[in-house]
């Protein structure tokens, strides 16, 4: 058994389609920890980042649209979960790519559509294995955001500006 962190978002097909108490619930039959949760507004720069290994294909472009929210809302909710075999047990909830092939039990075979233009509303992203894993949970989080990491950290002294509420 292996200890390891996974990323997964909520796609802005789920969110819209008010599906994050059903993911949650799913993914929590896989008795796995969350981490890190919070909800992003996924920037060109973030969005070309995290699929950049899809840059050739020909629906990167409209995958870029869908990730930003430009064909349902502008956020999705990222989230890390922690435990033994996380990506494969996640994975197996999640369910196949191309949500008419996915079995018709996980996440994406229940929720998930095909659109006329070709994207796969696929209503979630899960991590495909460790070197992945790291790649997006260092890309989507900073190491304070996480309860608990598995990775390295380092500090060093910045010059900070801070918010806070209005009084
Ligand atoms: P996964 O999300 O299952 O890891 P992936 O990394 O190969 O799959 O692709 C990332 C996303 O790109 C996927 O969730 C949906 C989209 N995609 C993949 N193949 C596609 C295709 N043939 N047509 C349209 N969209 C596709
Ligand atoms: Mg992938």
């Amino acid at each position: 058994m292996k200890i390891q962190q996974t990323l997964v978002l909520i796609k802005p097909d789920g969110l819209v389609k008010s599906l994050t108490g059903n993911v949650i619930t799913e993914l929590s039959d896989t008795e796995l920890t969350i981490v890190g949760a919070k909800v992003v507004q996924v920037t060109r720069e973030l969005a070309e980042e995290h699929y950049q290994h899809l840059k050739e294909e020909k629906f990167f472009n409209e995958l870029i649209k869908y990730i930003m929210g430009e064909y349902h809302v502008k956020r999705v909710l990222a989230l890390v979960y922690h435990g033994e075999n996380t990506i494969k047990n996640i994975r197996k909830v999640v369910g196949s790519t191309h949500p008419e092939k996915a079995e018709p039990t996980t996440i994406r075979g229940k929720y998930g559509r095909v659109t006329s233009k070709g994207v796969f509303e696929n209503v979630v992203h899960a991590s495909e294995n460790e070197k992945e894993a790291e790649r997006e949970i260092k890309l989507w989080f900073r190491p304070e955001e996480l309860a608990y990491t598995i990775y390295p950290t380092d500090t060093k002294e910045v010059k900070k500006v801070e918010y806070f509420w209005k009084s």
